[in-house]
C-alpha cells in the first residue's frame, strides 16, 4: 500500500549505502565535539572522527548502553544547547532514573516521519479517521503516532488511553478506520466491543500495533475481533519513540528507516556484528538526529535483520518480529524462562494471551505460578474437563520450559488489563 517517502522507502541498496555513509560521518563529528561520553569512549578506542569514513566503518565506533545513559542523566548526552530543544520524552520505566531524550524541530520531523510511513503502509490517507490510543504524554506513543497521523493527513482523534466505553463510543460515533494502541490493548477493545454489542459497528480496516511483545496467533485473534488487518510498529524512546520500523502488507516484519536509524544485529556477548537472518542484539546508529543522537545503542532487543526482497517494493531492510530482550529471561530455579515461550503453549492451546506469571522466593526455594484466563466457552465447562486443560496445560508447559509451573485458570477478564504495556510478569524475588 501507500508510500509516504517512495524515493526513500524503494532506493537502491548502493544508493542507501552512499547516503548513511555521507550522515555517519557528519554525525561522527558531530558527537565528538559535542558528546563529552562520546569523545572520550572513542578517545579511550583510539578512534578519531576522520578514522570513520562510510557506513562500513560503524564497527569501529563504541557501543552506548541504557547504563551510560542512566550515568548521563539527564544532560550527559545532549548534543546540542537547550535553547535548541523543543521537546523532551521519555521511556515508561518504573525503576531506577528514566531516560530522557531531547528533541529539535529537525528531529521531531524525522520521528514524525516514521510514523506517518507506517500509518500509509497501512493503508492509510487522507480519507482515513486515525484512533490514537497510544498513551501521551511523556511516552512516545501518542504523540508520534498523532504527528504521523497529520502528516498523512488523516483526522487524527488524540484519545490517548483509558475510559474503554468513551473509547469505543468515539470509535464508533465518528467512523475511525485506523486503531493505534498496544496490542494488548486492542485485544482488550475487541473483547470490550464484543460484550457491548458494539462490533458491527466498527469501520476498522487496519490497526497499528506495538510497544510491547506480540505473538503471530495474537494477531490473528485482533485481526478477527475487530475486523481489521494488524500491523506491527517498532520503536524506542532513546533512538525516537514508535516508527523506527513499521510493517507492510506482507506482515513478515518491519522495515526500518534505515536512512536515519542505521542498524546492526551483534552477538550480545562478544558485541560481534552478524551477517543478515542471524539472530542477535539489536542496535541503531542515530545518522540524523540533532539533540540526542545515539550511537550504536544496544537496545536488549533480539531480532534478525533481512534484506531479502518485499513484495510491497520497499527496499529497506526488514527486523523480524521481536523474539525477546536480553534481560526479560527470568531464571526460576536455575533454568532460563522466556515470557515468549509461556504465551506459544497458550495460544497453542487456544486460550487467549492472557496470563500472568508469578515468581516468588518461599524457605530458599523459587514459587512459579501461571494464571491463565480462560475463555468465556471453556469456563461454562464442567470442573472435571478444567481440571483436565489444566493438566494439558501443565504437560506443555512442562515439555516446552523443562520445569513445571503450578498453573491456575482463572475465569475470563480477571486479570488486570493494561491500557498501555501488558504486565506479564510479577517477581517477587527482587527487592
Ligand atoms: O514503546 C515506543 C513505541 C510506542 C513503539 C508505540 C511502538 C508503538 P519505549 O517505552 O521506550 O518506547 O519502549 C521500547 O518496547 O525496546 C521493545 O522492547 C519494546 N517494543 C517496542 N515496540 C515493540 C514491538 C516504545 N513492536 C521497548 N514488538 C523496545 C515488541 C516492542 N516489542
Amino acid at each position: 500500500m501507500g508510500y509516504y517517502q517512495e524515493q526513500i522507502e524503494t532506493m537502491g541498496r548502493d544508493e542507501m549505502s552512499a547516503l548513511q555513509s555521507e550522515r555517519l560521518v557528519k554525525q561522527v563529528q558531530h558527537v565528538y565535539k559535542n558528546v563529552a561520553p562520546y569523545r572520550k569512549k572513542m578517545e579511550d578506542l583510539g578512534v578519531e572522527p576522520g578514522d570513520i569514513k562510510g557506513i562500513e566503518d560503524i564497527e569501529k565506533l563504541p557501543f552506548t548502553t541504557k547504563d551510560d545513559l542512566k550515568d548521563a542523566y539527564p544532560y550527559g548526552f545532549l548534543a546540542l544547547p537547550l535553547k535548541d530543544c523543543v521537546r523532551i520524552q521519555s521511556t515508561s520505566g518504573t525503576t531506577g532514573k528514566r531516560v530522557v531524550a531531547f528533541y529539535t524541530l529537525h528531529d521531531i520531523d524525522v520521528w514524525e516521519d516514521g510514523c506517518a510511513r507506517a500509518i500509509a503502509a497501512a493503508g492509510g490517507t487522507n480519507e482515513d479517521v486515525c484512533h490514537v490510543c497510544y498513551g501521551y504524554g511523556l511516552f512516545t506513543g501518542g504523540p508520534g503516532l498523532n504527528g504521523g497521523s497529520h502528516k498523512v493527513g488523516c483526522l487524527t482523534l488524540p484519545m490517548s488511553s483509558g475510559n474503554t466505553e468513551r473509547q469505543l463510543t468515539f470509535m464508533t460515533d465518528l467512523e475511525a478506520t485506523i486503531l493505534c494502541c498496544t496490542p494488548s490493548y486492542a485485544a482488550f477493545l475487541g473483547e470490550s466491543a464484543h460484550k457491548e454489542g458494539l462490533t458491527d459497528k466498527l469501520k476498522l480496516k487496519a490497526g497499528i500495533f506495538g510497544a510491547e511483545a506480540w505473538s503471530e496467533e495474537m494477531r490473528r485473534d485482533i485481526e478477527k475481533a475487530l475486523g481489521l488487518k494488524a500491523y506491527d510498529i517498532y520503536g524506542l524512546t532513546e533512538i525516537c519513540g514508535p516508527g523506527v520500523s513499521f510493517e507492510c502488507e506482507e506482515q513478515t516484519g518491519m522495515h526500518v528507516c534505515e536512512d536515519h536509524f542505521f542498524p546492526e544485529i551483534i552477538d550480545p556477548s562478544t558485541g560481534a556484528q552478524q551477517p543478515l537472518n542471524t539472530k542477535g542484539e539489536l542496535v541503531f546508529s542515530c545518522i540524523t538526529k540533532e539533540a540526542f543522537p545515539l550511537l550504536r545503542y544496544r537496545t536488549r532487543d533480539i531480532t534478525m535483520l533481512t534484506q531479502d526482497p518485499c513484495s510491497c517494493g520497499r527496499t529497506l531492510t526488514k527486523m523480524r518480529r521481536l523474539m525477546g530482550r536480553t534481560d526479560d529471561m527470568l531464571i526460576i530455579r536455575g533454568v532460563n524462562v522466556f515470557p515468549s515461550q509461556i504465551e506459544a503453549v497458550l495460544v497453542g492451546q487456544g486460550y487467549p494471551a492472557n496470563y500472568l506469571i508469578v515468581v516468588d522466593r518461599v524457605n530458599h526455594t523459587d514459587t512459579f505460578e501461571v494464571q491463565v484466563e480462560m475463555t468465556d466457552e471453556m469456563f461454562s465447562d464442567e470442573v472435571k474437563l478444567i481440571e483436565k486443560r489444566e493438566a494439558e496445560l501443565l504437560a506443555g508447559m512442562k515439555s516446552m520450559l523443562g520445569i513445571s509451573p503450578k498453573v491456575s485458570l482463572v475465569a475470563p477478564r480477571t486479570i488486570t488489563r493494561s491500557e498501555g504495556k501488558a504486565v506479564r510478569v510479577i517477581d517477587k524475588r527482587k527487592i
